[in-house]
C-alpha cells in the first residue's frame, strides 16, 4: 500500500461519522421528499448505509482498487432495490457523497477519493447483473442440496440432519457434502438474503443448523490416521463469518492434521498467544468482508513481528479473497486456496506433505 492511498484511507476512516452525517443532511436538504418517503427510521438507515459506503470506499482506496468499490456498489444496488430503494436514490446519494468529499477533504485526498466515487457512479449506469442461483440442477449433489435447503428454510433441522447422515452412510464423501451441499446452500441463502427472499432469521437458522450437522459428522472426520502436525485456523478480528474456516479446518483434520480452530472474531493478541502456546506449522486466516482485508495485513505483520525467529507460513482465504487472485500477496501471506478442497494440496506444496501414521 503506498503512503498517499494509506493516508487517504485513514482520513476517510477517522472522518467516517462526520462525512456520513454531512451526506445525509445534504441529501435530505436537496430532496425534501425523502423524509416523508422513508420516515425517521428511514433516515437512521440511510445514515447507516452512508457509513457502510464509506467503509468500503476507504478499503478500496487503501487497496488502490477502484474495482472493489464499483463491485460493492453493484452489490448494494441489488440489495437496496430488492428492499424498495430505487437505483436513482443510490445514484443521488453517491453524487452527494462526491460533493461532500470534494468540499470536506483537502484537495489531494478529495481528488483521489472522487475518482473512486465516480467509478461507483459509473457502475450504476449498467443495469445490475442477474444473480444466478447457486443450486443449478446440473451441479453435483444438486437434488440433495435442494432438499437440504428446503428443510432448513422450513426450520426442520432434524430432516436436514437425516438427509446428510443418510448420504454419508451411502458413501458420499464428506468433502462433497461440505462443498456441494453446505457451502452451496450457505451461498444460495446469501443470494436470497440479498434479493430479500429469505429473512435474517432463516439465514441464522441455516448457519446454526449446518454447524450442528457438521458436528454430527465429527466422529468420521476425527477418526482418520494422523500426521502429528498442527495448524492454527482463525478469523481475523471483527470477522463473524466462521463456517468457511471451520470447513477448512475439518478438511485438514480429514487429511490427518491437528487443527487449532479458533473461530470468529479473534483479537490479534489472542492469536499470537495461541501461536506461542501451540507452536504450529501453518497459520490459516479467514476474511469474508472485503473491509477486513487491511486487518488481515495488520494481523500478518503483527504475527511476523511477534514471532521473528522463524517464518511461519501463513495462508489467507475467504470471500474477500475470492475474486482477487493476487490479494494474498498484497497482505503479506504465503498463499491462498479457493476452497477447503484445495487447502491440503496448498499446504503440502508450502510445507511438505509428510507421512500419515
Ligand atoms: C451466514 C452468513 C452470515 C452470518 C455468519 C454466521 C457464521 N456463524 O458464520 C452472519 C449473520 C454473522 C453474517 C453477518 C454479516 N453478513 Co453475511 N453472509 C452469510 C452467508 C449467507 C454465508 C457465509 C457462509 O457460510 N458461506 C459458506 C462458506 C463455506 O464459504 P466461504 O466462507 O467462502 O469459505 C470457503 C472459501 O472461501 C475458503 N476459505 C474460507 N476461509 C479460508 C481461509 C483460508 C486460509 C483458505 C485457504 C480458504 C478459506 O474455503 C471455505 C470452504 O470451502 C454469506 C453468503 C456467501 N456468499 O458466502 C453472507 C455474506 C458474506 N454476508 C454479507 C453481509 C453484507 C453481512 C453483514 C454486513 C450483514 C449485516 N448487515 O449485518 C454482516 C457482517 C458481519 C461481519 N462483520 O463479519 C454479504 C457480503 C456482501 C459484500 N459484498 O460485502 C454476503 C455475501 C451476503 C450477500 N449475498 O449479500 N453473515
Amino acid at each position: 500500500m503506498d503512503r498517499v492511498h494509506a493516508e487517504t484511507a485513514s482520513t476517510l476512516d477517522t472522518q467516517r461519522s462526520a462525512l456520513a452525517e454531512a451526506v445525509i443532511a445534504r441529501h435530505y436538504d436537496q430532496q425534501p421528499g425523502l423524509a416523508a418517503r422513508y420516515g425517521p427510521a428511514g433516515r437512521d438507515r440511510c445514515l447507516e448505509d452512508a457509513a457502510y459506503h464509506l467503509t468500503y470506499l476507504s478499503e478500496s482506496v487503501a487497496a488502490a482498487s477502484p474495482v472493489l468499490f464499483a463491485d460493492y456498489i453493484r452489490w448494494a444496488a441489488v440489495m437496496l432495490a430488492s428492499r424498495g430503494i430505487p437505483l436513482h436514490d443510490l445514484a443521488a446519494h453517491l453524487a452527494v457523497l462526491r460533493s461532500v468529499v470534494e468540499t470536506g477533504l483537502p484537495p489531494k485526498p478529495a481528488h483521489l477519493v472522487t475518482t473512486y466515487v465516480d467509478g461507483g457512479i459509473a457502475a450504476l449506469a449498467e443495469p445490475p447483473a442477474d444473480l444466478p442461483t447457486l443450486l443449478a440442477p446440473d451441479a453435483p449433489l444438486a437434488d440433495l442440496a435442494q432438499q437440504y435447503l428446503a428443510a432448513v428454510l422450513r426450520y426442520d433441522r432434524q430432516a436436514a440432519s437425516r438427509l446428510i447422515l443418510a448420504a454419508v452412510a451411502d458413501g458420499v464423501p464428506i468433502i462433497d457434502i461440505y462443498l456441494h451441499v453446505f457451502q452451496r446452500v450457505q451461498r444460495e441463502i446469501g443470494r436470497r438474503w440479498q434479493l430479500n427472499q429469505v429473512t435474517v432469521a432463516q439465514e441464522h437458522y441455516c448457519s446454526a443448523a449446518t454447524q450442528l450437522i457438521m458436528a454430527r459428522l465429527y466422529p468420521a472426520i476425527f477418526s482418520g490416521e494422523r500426521r502429528h502436525r498442527r495448524f492454527v485456523a482463525t478469523c481475523v478480528s471483527g470477522e463473524l463469518h466462521e463456517l468457511g474456516i471451520r470447513m477448512v479446518s475439518d478438511i485438514m483434520e480429514l487429511h490427518g492434521w491437528d487443527s487449532v480452530y479458533l473461530g470468529a472474531n479473534i483479537p490479534t493478541p489472542a492469536i499470537i498467544q495461541t501461536l506461542r502456546e501451540q507452536p504450529a506449522e501453518v497459520l490459516a486466516i479467514s476474511a469474508t468482508m472485503p473491509f477486513h482485508v487491511r486487518a488481515v495485513a495488520a494481523l500478518i505483520a503483527a504475527v511476523r513481528t511477534a514471532l521473528p525467529s522463524h517464518h511461519l507460513p501463513i495462508l489467507v482465504g475467504g470471500y474477500a479473497f475470492q475474486h482477487r487472485p493476487d490479494l494474498w500477496r498484497q497482505v503479506g501471506a504465503d498463499g491462498s486456496a479457493v476452497d477447503a478442497a484445495a487447502m491440503p494440496g496448498t499446504v503440502d506444496r508450502l510445507v511438505g506433505g509428510g507421512p500419515v501414521r
